[in-house]
């Protein structure tokens, strides 16, 4: 062994630096907070983590609304801070990824700002088009639309012109057509690596293209109107180009890592895109250029539910681990600042049976602050007029019609970190300040500290699945999966180590395996780790047994 990058086996954490920490009570957390619980994060294993945007920013979208890409917001710290977490980091080894968001900046940034004024070394940073006037009123010049809802042009007065917004219009598509933009964007990834960062997460990469002509998009018939309206996303999402401008952004950070040394610097790349398109980020079809250390793969969010059976598990998982490229890893993730918590999706008695996945499956372990204690949504805990998310607020400008709003808005998914029972959950000592967003009232009875003391809690199995994976059977196995009944099974087995079988029962029911007719590999050496909803044995018990009952528990 020892064949591997660090990445390929780490434990990825994402922390949205907002809810994660507040050390100096404004109700936002910040950097000195994210410091101060780097401990934590040593606890359970984590070899990286990443962070949602820490830059200077108007924060309409929270931090992807980007003002200046070469300065921290205010609010979080100052550059000096973000160094010291650099190091501090560093010396528990562990890295930190910076997101990097390279689609759109803010309409506060001098750029746009510039630009709008038709400045002569800025003029061309966005696309702008004079739209189709219609009865002297100009419309804007196609169908698209934003994926936060309505047009993706919005008029600008004093350019006279309307400019494109995949996302709300306070964020300015960049073009990446103009060369200028290309080289800027260059060095804000060269910038971050000096000061500290070991590597990127890309954001919404995928539409950082359209098509030239600016054709109108194919109607779909089909389409929630509430998402990209009745367009398809054919000519905005997902062009060639794409892959190009992430093989360039490899070759700036194999470049950086050929001049300084040091551990590999990884990009993660973030694209909600089918199986062909991710596979796609990961080098150029003929290998000749490489890409993404890991395309996202986002597959037991978008392609697995609650009530999935069984055989959907092995034949998505099984599809996604056979279209890599050779030798290549790809992640397993439950949960990010955009979706619904596992615990919300799949229902909570499911949290370990996921999280057993995300951590035993072979390759990388992506872990969404607070799903190591098995966080909920705070769902009805936030009314729409409280609800800040600039999704839900566009996709209801009138207001809610229904509850659908409540789907809508990721207010929920990040509520603060819930530390302990103290008041604000320890998020926070605000006195009178308010946290930016409510803290989920459960937090008395579901917090980091009391499932300490308990030991069948979810942070301490979360903690077992985090040592497990550390043996070299974990690491290094290869994989084999099969179906019994709604049980999802599958082995890892290497050469000269103890063959593992993970059983997942996925159904309501109790099932009795026989594990002796499973597999083939069947040693007395073969150890066997239980989850799932419905067990008798208590969960992530490792057993030795030659039966596995998988049963109802109270
Ligand atoms: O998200 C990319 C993206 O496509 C999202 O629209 C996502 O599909 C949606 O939020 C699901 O509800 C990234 C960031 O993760 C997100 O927080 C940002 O709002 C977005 O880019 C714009 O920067």
């Amino acid at each position: 062994h020892g064949t591997q990058d660090w990445y390929e086996t780490a434990i990825f954490y994402q922390i949205y630096p907002r809810s994660f920490k507040d050390s100096d009570g404004d109700g936002i957390g910040d950097i000195q907070g994210i410091i101060s619980k780097l401990e934590h994060l040593k606890e359970i294993g984590v070899g990286g983590t990443w962070l949602s945007p820490i830059f200077e920013s108007p924060m309409k979208d929270f931090g992807y609304d980007i003002s200046n890409f070469y300065a921290i917001q205010k609010e979080y710290g100052t550059m000096e801070d973000a160094v010291l977490l650099f190091q501090k980091a560093k010396e528990l080894d562990i890295k930190i990824i910076l997101d990097f968001v390279p689609n759109h900046s803010s309409d506060q940034c001098e750029w746009f700002i510039k630009s709008a004024a038709n400045d002569s070394v800025y003029r061309d940073y966005y696309v702008w088009h004079e739209g189709i006037v219609v009865d002297g009123v100009p419309r804007p010049p196609n169908n698209w639309n934003s994926v936060f809802y309505g047009s993706a042009w919005t008029w600008h007065d004093q350019r006279k012109a309307f400019y494109l917004h995949q996302f709300d219009k306070s964020q300015p598509d960049l073009n990446f057509r103009h060369q200028p933009v290309v080289d800027e964007m260059k060095n804000v990834l060269r910038f971050w690596m000096d000061k500290g960062a070991s590597g990127f997460r890309v954001d919404a990469v995928n539409h950082l293209f359209e098509v030239e002509d600016f054709r109108d998009e194919p109607i779909d018939n089909e389409g929630d109107p509430l998402d990209y309206g009745y367009t398809k996303k054919d000519y905005t999402k997902d062009l060639d180009e794409v892959y190009d401008m992430i093989y360039q952004w490899r070759e700036v950070m194999d470049q950086y890592q050929a001049e300084h040394g040091g551990e590999t610097r990884i990009m993660m790349s973030e694209a909600y895109a089918n199986e062909t398109f991710t596979m796609k980020y990961y080098q150029s079809p003929d290998g000749s250029r490489q890409g993404s250390h890991m395309p996202f793969n986002f597959v037991l969010i978008n392609e697995l539910y609650e009530g999935s059976p069984a055989s959907d598990f092995k034949k998505v998982i099984d599809a996604r681990i056979n279209a890599l490229p050779s030798g290549r890893k790809t992640n397993w993730v439950i949960g990010n600042h955009d979706q619904a918590r596992v615990g919300s999706r799949y229902g909570p008695e499911k949290i370990d049976a996921l999280l057993t996945l995300v951590m035993t499956l072979p390759g990388i372990a992506v872990t969404y602050n607070g799903e190591e204690i098995g966080m909920v949504d705070y769902r009805y805990g936030i009314l729409f007029n409280e609800t800040v998310d600039p999704q839900a607020c566009n996709a209801y400008p009138d207001g809610p019609v229904d509850d659908g709003w409540i789907w809508k808005s990721r207010d929920p998914v990040r509520t603060p970190f819930q530390w302990d029972d103290s008041e604000n959950a320890g998020f926070c000592e605000c006195g009178t300040n308010r946290t930016w967003l409510p803290v989920n009232s459960n937090y008395k009875k579901l917090n980091l500290e009391l499932q300490k003391s308990w030991r069948k809690s979810t942070f301490n199995y979360y903690k077992e699945l985090s040592e497990l994976r550390q043996d070299d059977t974990m690491k290094e196995g290869g994989y084999e999966s099969f179906v019994v009944n709604e049980v999802f099974a599958f082995t890892r087995t290497v050469e000269g180590h103890d063959p593992r079988l993970v059983l997942i029962n996925l159904g309501d029911t109790e099932q009795v395996i026989d594990v002796t007719k499973l597999t083939h590999i069947f040693s007395d050496k073969l150890r066997v780790l239980v989850a799932g909803s419905e067990t008798s044995h208590e969960k992530g018990d490792i057993l030795n047994a030659n039966d596995v009952y998988l049963r109802k528990y109270n």
